[in-house]
């Protein structure tokens, strides 16, 4: 792809938009940046772009400009419903996301890991098992550094891993990983999707320009998962808790046992740092990407041994009164509180948040089980309220710090507070990790 004199439309001006705009402007384009918030709002990304040669429109999306432009580039948090989107696809013109620009300059495998949760996690492990075996890796996409950053640098790497949302698979055409891994399906973004199963097939087209020579790593014991790839044209690399494998890679009676092409290697987990179920599956995942795209076993495992637990994700706070206090800020579905939930007994459970439109009931059994008290915060408390509120002794806080000091109250010693909202965190915070460091501070405060 020659960028070179080209009218490319940039979608959306924060970290994507930025990196997307000074790529293509470096590469020759004649870039225009467009994006519904105004001028002040966008002072630090324009300062980022000052020096190159761009055209703003801001505080509207102008449906002209994206009729006249050779090629669009959408940022992850542009629906793919934005009206003006809609008419240039039906006027021919080529739209695409940002991973689908930068992996057309990547020229290096690229392994790709997305799912409902353990995106984060997973991505993290497994670039650090690639840097231990000495190669030079970028960690991007999803969390937090565009692809495209790789593209622009200079940067010589021999292994790409890329943490990849639903939202960023939306306008692929040959976004093609090596290994593309998928760790569980469950409700989420109900608020970008019309259904379930428009939020799947996105999650599945991570899938979608991958040929026989590559690899599908993906859970077998999720049903959801592994019934939507039978069919693939990668070949199928599945990992499991509960199954034996001839092909592929499972943990059983305290062994993670990799098989592939007749080879075997085992992975003791005794001395495995990183705790949870949920985590051994993405300890697996990350694994299984790495030893196919060639890292040595010895390398991987000695990484595994050491990998500790990412912040806001399961993180013992402090212990007060004989209480436990646990932050899981970035368990921003069902899905995750499940695993949250799994992990401890006698739990008061802080929850809540902006709502994004799946249903809370998932959730019951263990509410009922485990949760003593449930005690919720903002926008979502209510439908929160109704759907779980029967199943225990529910109250509602007005603050995150009110909820941890009547979790203070009513917990008995032996007891565990723990904030697993459910939801994302933008009614009240910055973002998940504010949620985090208030709840922090509250604890401390006790
Ligand atoms: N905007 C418009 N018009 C619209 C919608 C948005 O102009 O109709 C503008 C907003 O005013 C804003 C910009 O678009 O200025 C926001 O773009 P963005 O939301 O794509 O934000 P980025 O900073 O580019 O971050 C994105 C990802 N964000 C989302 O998917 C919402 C980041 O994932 C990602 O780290 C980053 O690209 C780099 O790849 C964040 C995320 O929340 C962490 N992801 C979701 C999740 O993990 O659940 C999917
Ligand atoms: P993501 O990037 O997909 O959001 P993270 O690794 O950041 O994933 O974890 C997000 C939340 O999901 C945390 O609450 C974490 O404890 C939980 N989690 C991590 N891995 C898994 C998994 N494999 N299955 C279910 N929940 C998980």
């Amino acid at each position: 792809m020659d960028p070179r004199n080209k009218k490319i439309l940039v979608v959306g001006l924060a970290r994507t938009g930025v990196s997307c705009a000074r790529f293509l402007a470096s590469k020759g384009a004649r870039v225009t940046v467009t994006d519904m918030r105004d001028e002040a709002a966008l002072t630090g990304p324009l300062a980022e772009l000052g020096g190159y040669d761009i055209t703003w429109e801001l505080e509207r999306h102008d449906a002209a400009t994206f009729l006249s432009s050779d090629l669009i580039v959408v940022s992850p948090g542009v629906p793919m419903d934005l009206p003006q989107l809609v008419v240039a696809q039906q006027s021919g013109i080529e739209i695409i996301s940002e991973i689908e620009l930068a992996s057309r300059f990547i020229n290096v495998p690229l392994a790709a890991i997305t799912g409902t949760n353990g995106k984060t996690t997973t991505t993290t492990i497994l670039g650090a098992i690639f840097k231990h075996n000495g190669y030079h890796t970028f960690v991007g996409g999803n969390i937090g550094t565009p692809l495209i950053e790789l593209a622009d640098s200079r940067q010589i790497v021999d292994q790409v891993v890329a943490e990849i949302s639903s939202f960023q698979l939306e306008w692929i055409t040959s976004f093609r990983p090596t290994v593309a891994a998928l760790l569980n399906l469950s409700e989420d973004h109900l608020d970008r999707y019309p259904d379930y199963q428009a939020y799947i097939d996105a999650k599945l087209r991570i899938f979608e320009n991958q040929t026989e020579d590559d690899f599908a790593v993906v859970n077998r014991d999720d049903p959801l998962v592994w019934q939507h790839v039978q069919g693939l044209k990668a070949a199928l690399f599945p990992f499991s808790r509960k199954i034996e494998l001839d092909e592929g890679i499972f943990y059983k009676d305290g062994v993670i046992t990799y098989r592939h092409n007749g080879h075997e290697e085992c992975f003791p987990t005794a001395a495995i740092r990183l705790q949870g179920v949920h985590n051994l599956e993405n300890i697996m995942a990350a694994a299984a990407c790495a030893l196919l795209l060639g890292c040595r076993p010895d390398e991987t495992y000695e990484t595994i041994l050491c990998f500790e637990a990412l912040h806001h994700r399961m993180e013992f706070v402090r212990e007060v009164n004989g209480v436990r206090y646990y932050e899981d800020s970035k368990a921003t579905n069902v899905g995750s509180v499940e695993k949250a939930l799994e992990s401890f007994t006698g739990i008061t459970l802080i929850a809540g948040g902006k709502d994004k439109g799946g249903s809370y009931t998932p959730l019951a059994p263990l509410v009922k089980e485990r949760v003593r008290h449930l005690i919720l915060i903002g926008e979502a408390a209510e439908r929160m309220e109704r759907e779980l509120g029967e199943l225990t002794d529910t109250r509602r806080a007005t603050t995150l710090e009110d909820a941890v000091r009547m979790s203070a109250e009513i917990t008995a010693a032996g007891g565990t507070v723990l904030m697993s909202p459910a939801c994302s965190s933008f009614d009240m915070f910055r973002d998940y990790e504010e949620r985090a460091e208030r709840f922090i501070a509250a604890v401390r405060a006790l």
